[in-house]
């Protein structure tokens, strides 16, 4: 995989995008701030009955989604990649899939998302890769609201995962990662997806949350820096605000220009380091990249053209 490795290292920065049901409410049910947990997270952390949340499928027309501004807008920020939830751990579809209805080709835009942003990423020369929930809240058999995110995944819900990820792996062209999260499959679980992706894509890179030491890279938590130098590649996903990933409306969101310094400080010091940096946003229900948001991604533009990422030498 050693060609693929080096690709991978050279895109350095890219863009993360939470998107999904949750992002209609972005934190708010029925008038009320949830606070407890992460806002892509509402369905379970604000105990929403599970066929309200299904219901904004209706609700999800996405007036203002404009993949070409999305993937125009990571670009001038610097750059090369782009990941989308393809499926968090609601268990909504944000591509069409065999498996089941629950997708957004169903619901009222009638869009394949990750066709739209993988073509336009291929049209603008992004590389283009999908985050993939192990857990599916969805799932028959699952709880419908599971108490935690780190459950065992029944043999039929890998079945249900193999499905999709063959979907994913096979219908939208080159993909550069997959980024794999939560749950707690077992060894030979974690082989089956690892093994998958070879057969299917093998230039394209697998997460640390893949489990059971079988990934191409480490995922470092939110914003974090290894605390000693790794021999292995890595990467570290960051929120904007530490506290979601998803849309939250209510959000502080502090001094534009600090956090334009402070995040690209922190891809700077990734990169230096020898790590990939992936830079998450939540868009919002309508499809619209929140305004704070973009002011932040056009700032670290401004910021790392005139003063482009660098890894160190001895760094890989
Ligand atoms: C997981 C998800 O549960 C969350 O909703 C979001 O998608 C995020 C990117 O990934 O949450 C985690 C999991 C692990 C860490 C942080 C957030 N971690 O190890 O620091």
């Amino acid at each position: 995989k050693h060609e693929a490795v080096q690709q991978w290292l050279d895109l350095q920065f890219g863009l993360f995008i939470h998107f999904g049901l949750y992002s209609l409410p972005g934190g708010v049910w029925k008038g009320e701030r949830i606070t407890r947990g992460y806002s892509e997270q509402i369905l379970s952390h604000g105990y929403l009955p599970q066929a309200d949340y299904e219901a904004l499928t209706e609700q999800f027309s996405l007036p203002e989604f404009n993949p070409k501004h999305i993937v125009t807008t990571a670009k001038q920020a610097g750059m090369r990649y782009l990941v989308i939830t393809t499926k968090h751990h609601d268990g909504f579809c944000l591509f069409d899939t065999n498996t089941t209805d629950y997708k957004s080709t169903n619901a009222a835009c009638k869009r394949d998302i990750v066709k739209d942003l993988s073509d336009e990423c291929k049209k603008q020369g992004l590389a283009f890769g999908i985050y993939f929930s192990w857990i599916d809240w969805h799932f028959s058999e699952a709880a419908a609201i599971s108490s935690h995110n780190s459950d065992p995944i029944p043999s039929s819900h890998q079945r249900l995962n193999i499905a999709q990820l063959t979907e994913l792996l096979s219908n939208y062209g080159p993909m550069c990662e997959l980024w794999m999260d939560m749950g707690a499959p077992t060894a030979e679980q974690s082989q089956e997806v690892y093994d998958l992706v070879q057969s299917l894509q093998p230039q394209c890179m697998v997460n640390g949350r893949i489990w059971n030491d079988k990934q191409d890279f480490l995922t470092m938590g939110d914003n974090q820096l290894p605390a000693v130098p790794l021999n292995c590649p890595w990467q570290t996903p960051a929120s904007i605000y530490k506290e979601t990933w998803g849309y939250r409306s209510w959000q502080v969101r502090g001094d534009r220009d600090e956090k334009i310094q402070e995040l690209s400080d922190t891809a700077r010091k990734v990169v230096q380091e020898g790590g990939n940096y992936l830079l998450n946003i939540g868009l919002m229900g309508t499809g619209a990249i929140q305004s704070f948001e973009q002011e932040v991604l056009e700032g670290i533009g401004t910021v790392l053209a005139k003063n482009p990422l660098k890894r160190e030498q001895n760094k890989r």
